[in-house]
């Protein structure tokens, strides 16, 4: 029976150094030291011993497992370290191949714009507010000195979404909330910058969406020559210190006096050529005094403040300052027109 035992074992031991894989030495263990491996059935045997030789033969039959057992441990261990090493290698690195290039995005002439426009009155005190796209009547028409028949609050102008609720037509709203929320004190010094809203067809110089930049000082003693002065200082930074302005009268319902405001031709400098249309200047904003009953409307007492605001579309600057002809490459996500860019 001790030399079935020893048989066994080194049977037992030859499979454990043959296996190649945990998978098999698994198998091996089931195989000796399962219930119904062969080591359990000699000791099921014993029973036909003297009773002198069954300590003996239980003793070895013992520490045949344990061997057995600590060889498929070891081997178990060797197998998975050479499978570490052998996956290691495989999945090795090479650090000093070169990098594969990666494409850099450029900024969107829009963006670029806007915050050229930003930089500029941030330098001249004035701070940036935004609000909501989605307005009430009241923020985007009646707080502005358009009452419920005025001409522009036509339903065939403005995205309605209720009789109350619109997309903005303006940022003009922005002025307006901020003004409420500052409850009287001054100044008030800001710029909107955001997207706005129209009912209109999409053609080369017009878009249903585009972007707007407003702005608003309000304070004891503000004037129209606050005005022309913050306006020329924004005319030389944006398109060249030689730049001068023109203002012409206009109309706006939330502004009085109001302006249209000229910067001189930036192609041919005042001298006349096709993007001037031959006049030396070109339109690149409006503006005004805040009409009182707007001042007064939002908290600030109109006799004691007074406050300029004007507003200006970013793509028409855009458009002007890189000769774009067409507002719609600004949307239509061509890499070969934006990559143009690079980084504004
Ligand atoms: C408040 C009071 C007054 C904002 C102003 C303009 C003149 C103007 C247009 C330029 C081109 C809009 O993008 S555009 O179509 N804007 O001409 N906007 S004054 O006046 C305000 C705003 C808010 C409380």
């Amino acid at each position: 029976m001790q030399d079935k035992l020893l048989a066994l074992k080194d049977e037992a031991l030859a499979q454990i150094g043959a296996a190649q894989e945990v998978r098999q030495l698994q198998e091996v263990k089931v195989k000796y030291l399962g219930k119904k491996g062969p080591i359990t059935e000699v000791l099921r045997g014993m029973g036909a011993l003297p009773a002198e030789e069954r300590p003996k033969v239980g003793q070895l039959a013992n520490e045949i497992r344990r061997q057995i057992e600590e060889e498929l441990e070891a081997r178990i261990r060797e197998l998975e370290q050479k499978q570490l090493e052998e996956k290691l290698q495989q999945e090795k690195v090479d650090v000093t191949l070169p990098g594969r290039p990666v494409r850099e995005g450029t900024t969107h002439p829009l963006n670029g714009v806007i915050e050229q426009i930003e930089d500029i009155f941030l330098g001249m005190g004035f701070k940036i507010a935004e609000g909501p796209e989605v307005e009430s009547d009241y923020y985007n028409f009646e707080a502005l000195n358009l009452p419920k028949n005025h001409p522009a609050r036509d339903m065939q102008d403005s995205f309605y979404i209720t009789e109350e609720i619109l997309l903005r037509t303006h940022t003009s709203p922005v002025q307006v909330r901020t003004m409420e929320a500052m409850k009287g004190q001054v100044p008030v010094k800001i710029i909107c910058p955001g997207k706005v809203f129209r009912r209109d067809t999409d053609d080369a110089t017009h878009s249903h969406q585009f972007m707007q930049i407003e702005g608003l000082y309000v304070d004891e003693g503000v004037s129209m020559s606050d005005l022309k002065g913050i306006l020329l200082q924004f005319a030389r930074e944006m398109f060249g210190q030689n730049q001068q302005i023109r203002l012409r009268p206009s109309f706006f319902p939330f502004t009085e006096p109001s302006a249209e405001v000229d910067i001189s031709c930036i192609l041919c400098g005042g001298t006349g050529c096709r993007v001037c249309k031959h006049s030396g200047w070109i339109e690149i904003l409006g503006s005004g005094m805040v009409h009182p009953w707007v001042l007064e409307r939002a908290g600030y007492d109109p006799n004691k403040y007074t406050g300029f605001a004007f507003g200006m579309g970013v793509e028409r600057i855009a458009m002007l300052k890189y000769g774009i002809d067409d507002i719609r490459h600004f949307y239509t996500n061509d890499g070969r027109f934006l990559s143009q860019f690079g980084r504004i």
